[in-house]
Parts: structure tokens; C-alpha cells; sequence
């Protein structure tokens, strides 16, 4: 299937509308919601702890291990259901993975604050593949010039078996963002894979 590409300045934005079937999407989905070893990531901003508003999961090659807050943390090891849709993705995008990182939005009160995936572990230009499963949920990216009022923000709908690949100069020039929906809304999981560095990891955003 061909992608179709989403033009904006200082971005690579490609995007899958159905890269997976809507009947293998709910098979996929309901695989991994069942069988991923989620866990309540909590963050520590000025001083105060607070839990992720979602749950999260990291799997991935086992030389991945990385210390964040004075723990060492390694990846769970990738599952066959992760290995495949590992291969579906780096087949459509060309590229190759080492990480992924899953996202599980329970309802409209998840979400993921606005942030750039441009952590050095993951190098200059980072290729940041995002598979989507299960509820349809708004994507935003803004430019991170606020001056730069010319370029407008974008919002995307990343339904059920979507893939959305980010490149180039993505994450150095624009943030994206999960918001909360006041709409009652089923489950999402969100399933990242990224490219990282020996020895590193990605770091959770609020
Ligand atoms: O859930 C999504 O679509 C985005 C997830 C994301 O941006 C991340 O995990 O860094
Ligand atoms: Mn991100």
C-alpha cells in the first residue's frame, strides 16, 4: 500500500491510513492489550511525583538496558506478536527497529503532553514509526517556533491499523501531542518503534 505524505515545513511526515486490515487490527489489539506487561510509570516534575496519565511498556533488543532515576532498567524481550508487527512496519517504511515503546490510553483521560522524540540516544534525525490499534484518537504537532504563526498546526485522526511514520527534521522542529478527549472513548494502545543507541532508552513525557 502507498503511504501518502503530509506536507509541512521542516517536517517528513508519511502517513499509512490502513497499513493492517480493520479485522487483523482488532486481533492485534486485542492480543496486546491482554498479553503486554503494562506498567504505572510514575514522573517527578518540580518535586512532586505524579503517575503517567496512561500506561506504558518498553520491550526490545536486550542490550537496551538503561538507568533512569538511579534504577537500571532493561526492555522486556520482544514477543512474537511484537516481532511481526515489528516486520509489517519495517517493511512498509524501510527501515529497521530495535525498541518499541507502547502506549495504552484506558479513556478520554489519557493522554500525552506535548513533547519532541528528540532525545540524543535516538540521533540527529530520528525515523519514529507509530502504529495505531484500536480507538481513534487526535494526533497535534505544532511547530516549535511560536513566532512562526505562518505555519499552521496540524491535527491528525490515527485510527485502528494507521501507521504514521515521522522523519527528517520532525522532532527538532515540531512537538506532538495526545490530548484528552471529554468524548467517551474506548481503548487506544499506540505502539512507537524507534532506532535507539546502545545503553539508552526513551524517556517518558507527561
Ligand atoms: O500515542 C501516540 O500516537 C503518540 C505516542 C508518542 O508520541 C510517544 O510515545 O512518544
Ligand atoms: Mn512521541
Amino acid at each position: 500500500m502507498q503511504p501518502v505524505k503530509i506536507h509541512a515545513p521542516d517536517a517528513e511526515l508519511c502517513f499509512w491510513p490502513e497499513l493492517i486490515s480493520p479485522q487483523d487490527s482488532k486481533l492485534y489489539y486485542q492480543q496486546l492489550f491482554s498479553d503486554t506487561q503494562w506498567r504505572q510509570d510514575k514522573i517527578t516534575l518540580f518535586g512532586k511525583t505524579v503517575n503517567l496519565p496512561r500506561l506504558q511498556a518498553w520491550y526490545g533488543d536486550k542490550e537496551m538496558t538503561y538507568r533512569y532515576s538511579g534504577i537500571e532498567l532493561t526492555p522486556e524481550v520482544w514477543t512474537p506478536v511484537l516481532l511481526e508487527l515489528k516486520a509489517l512496519v519495517e517493511q512498509a517504511c524501510g527501515s529497521s527497529f530495535n525498541t518499541v515503546l507502547l502506549n495504552l490510553y484506558r479513556d478520554g483521560n489519557d493522554s500525552n503532553g506535548w513533547h519532541s522524540d528528540d532525545e540524543k540516544e535516538l540521533g540527529e534525525q530520528p525515523l519514529i514509526a507509530s502504529l495505531s490499534l484500536g480507538q481513534k484518537r487526535r494526533f497535534r504537532l505544532k511547530h516549535k517556533e511560536s513566532q512562526s504563526k505562518a505555519i499552521r498546526p496540524l491535527s491528525l485522526d490515527l485510527s485502528s491499523g494507521s501507521l504514521l511514520v515521522m522523519s527528517g527534521s520532525t522532532q527538532s522542529c515540531w512537538q506532538h501531542c495526545i490530548p484528552k478527549t471529554s468524548r467517551a472513548v474506548l481503548p487506544r494502545i499506540n505502539l512507537t518503534f524507534r532506532s535507539v543507541i546502545h545503553g539508552s532508552c526513551p524517556m517518558p513525557t507527561l
